[in-house]
């Protein structure tokens, strides 16, 4: 991401294109954006932008593709993208948005889902097909899936370990680290729904963690 100088007088105004959806916007990977945007308290507007238009829409404001497409040399243009006219920035990729967020303002404070339908179209269209398996698992393939699932949270669960506080990294300070994590558990919040006995299930593994850890960053799911 090519980052100019910060021009003081400016008024900061960062827009977040995200993807719409019907109940939550966002996915895993626009939820690290906008954790981090929360986090850091700056004042920012959400655009939504339909996953068929991601690539066109990130050429026309000039955002570079974050990765590849699997054939290792096609460009991949991603959502989320971010814009700050406060730097002329333009960026994608939800690391390297933090990582310039962190930069930029040091000082501050960072499933599939239902989603629209020309996105969901064009997910299981273009993006799904023969890659993702878009039935839910049932009976025994299903229980192992779950018990997968709990074994790697369980994983999960030792970057906690010895910890002071609840945090990745740290007692007081959420890291991206955290919005990483959060945002994986609030897109499986999402997908399971928050009152399923699935999700009150994944809450309570590890004594609570996952439950308690999610809801210590509701102060950052404002959403703009
Ligand atoms: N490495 C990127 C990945 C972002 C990503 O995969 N975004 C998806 C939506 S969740 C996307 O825009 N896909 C474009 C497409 O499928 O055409 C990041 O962390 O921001």
């Amino acid at each position: 991401m090519v980052m100019p100088a910060v021009h003081l007088h400016s008024v900061s105004m960062v827009t977040l294109y995200d993807l719409p959806t019907k109940t939550t916007p966002g996915t895993t990977m626009t939820w690290r954006a906008r954790y981090a945007l929360n986090l850091k308290d700056l004042p920012y507007q959400a655009v939504d932008v339909e996953l068929p238009d991601a690539e066109a829409f990130a050429k026309k404001i000039g955002a570079a593709p974050a990765s590849t497409k699997p054939d290792g040399v096609s460009p991949f243009y991603t959502i989320p993208i971010i814009q700050d006219d406060s730097t002329g920035t333009v960026g994608s990729d939800s690391a390297a948005v933090a990582a310039y967020l962190e930069k930029t303002y040091p000082f501050s404070g960072p499933i599939t889902i239902k989603i629209n339908d020309a996105t969901a179209a064009y997910c299981m269209r273009v993006r799904m097909d023969g890659v993702a398996k878009v039935d839910a698992a049932e009976g025994e393939e299903r229980e192992k899936l779950w018990a997968k699932a709990k074994d790697n949270l369980g994983k999960m669960n030792k970057w906690f370990e010895g910890n002071e506080g609840d945090l990745v990294m740290g007692p007081n300070k959420p890291s991206y680290a955290d919005t990483a994590s959060c945002a994986f558990l609030q897109s499986t919040r999402t997908m399971l729904r928050e009152e399923s006995e699935e999700w009150k299930d994944v809450a309570s593994w590890n004594d609570g963690r996952w439950g308690t850890y999610l809801e210590s960053f509701k102060p950052y799911e404002k959403l703009l």
